[in-house]
């Protein structure tokens, strides 16, 4: 990717410019702290930090509108913060209690809210992508003019159950954003060393599916994107393919060893391509912000941040009884 390019009086306000700032942020200071916990005993089992790809899901959460649902995969914390899920019962998930949004039963890959229209949290790779598949097709056959943003990586995009799903949406028109994030590994395996064809932009042509790539590192590229996938869904003319191409500047979990790429490599990302260093430039450049503006901004996020792990570390453990809950979907 190229560097860093600015843009310092974007066609944006203040506000959103601002917002987009906010949300990123209280993402990546969130996993980090997420990472803490990790690293103190407290998180077990996987966790999959989203830092460096903030600016993908805050840019897409940007162009959805009340009602639209979200599916993802297992690296799914920043998709539940974004869509306004509440941080201190995402964190208390992470550490398997009471408080947590599957009561401590979940943990970091399996968290849902109704609510919200937030569908997961899978950790079977490429599982999400039909039932993204079936959840656009109950808003079409509701007629309810809702898109499902349906999110899957490089290396699942591979699967053969995407194309399956890629047939019938094409086929049944359904309103379905297909978001590849292409963070350019798929565990410890580049793309280059998986993948034929590198353009998964490409990848519905077979099935008259348009896509677009996407620089997942400017949250207002992936904005103005977002908002051409969900008119053409809301237009009713069927799926949409937007490849995100993004980094993680963390490993592939928490007990990843990193010996498939450089320090360099990550190094130069985050310095050259940071999507909140990308914002924060915007809005001193474009005086949208002053310093102590954003400073102001760092402690207050660093607060709900913190106070979700004291929340975390003071909820209970689930009651034994908990077992036998939760197992079966109430008939409706
Ligand atoms: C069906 C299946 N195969 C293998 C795995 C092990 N696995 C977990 S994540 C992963 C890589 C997926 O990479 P990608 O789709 O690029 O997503 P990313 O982790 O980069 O977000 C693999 C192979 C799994 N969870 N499920
Ligand atoms: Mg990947």
């Amino acid at each position: 990717m190229a560097a860093r390019k600015t843009t310092p009086k974007p066609n944006v306000s203040s506000e959103e410019l601002t917002q987009f700032y906010r949300d990123m942020l209280l993402i990546r200071r969130f996993e980090e702290k997420a990472g803490q916990l990790y690293g103190m005993g407290l998180i077990g089992g996987f966790c999959h930090l989203y830092i460096g790809q903030e600016a993908v899901v805050v840019g897409l959460e940007a162009a959805a509108e009340d009602g639209d649902k979200r599916i993802t995969s297992y690296r799914d914390h920043g998709h539940m913060l974004a869509c306004g899920m509440d941080p201190n019962g995402v964190m208390a998930e992470l550490t398997g209690r009471e408080g947590g949004y599957s009561k401590g039963k979940g943990g970091s890959m399996h968290m849902f809210s109704k609510e919200k229209h937030f569908y997961g949290g899978h950790g079977i790779v490429g599982a999400q992508v039909p039932l993204g598949a079936g959840l656009a097709f109950s808003d079409k056959y509701r007629d309810n003019g809702r898109v499902t943003f349906t999110y899957f990586g490089d290396g699942a995009a591979n699967q053969g159950q995407v194309y399956e799903t890629f047939n019938m949406a094409a086929l049944w028109k359904l309103p379905v954003v297909f978001v590849i994030e292409n963070n350019q590994y798929a565990m410890g395996t580049a793309q280059q060393r998986s993948t034929s064809t590198p353009d998964l932009h490409t990848r519905g042509e077979a099935f008259g599916i348009p896509g677009e790539v996407v620089d997942g590192m400017d949250v207002l590229a992936v904005k103005v994107a977002g908002k051409t996938a969900v008119g053409h869904c809301r237009a009713g003319k069927g799926p949409y393919i937007l490849e995100i191409k993004t980094y993680r500047y963390r490993g592939h979990s928490m007990s990843d060893p990193a010996k498939y790429r450089t320090r360099e490599e990550v190094q130069k990302m985050r310095e050259e391509r940071d999507p909140i260093e990308h914002v924060r430039i915007m809005l001193i450049e474009g005086k949208h912000a002053s310093e102590d503006d954003l400073k102001a901004i760092d402690k207050e996020i660093k607060a709900v941040v913190n106070a979700s792990a004291e929340f975390a570390k003071e909820s209970p453990e689930p009651a034994l009884e908990e077992l036998w809950t939760d197992i079966y979907a109430e008939a409706t």
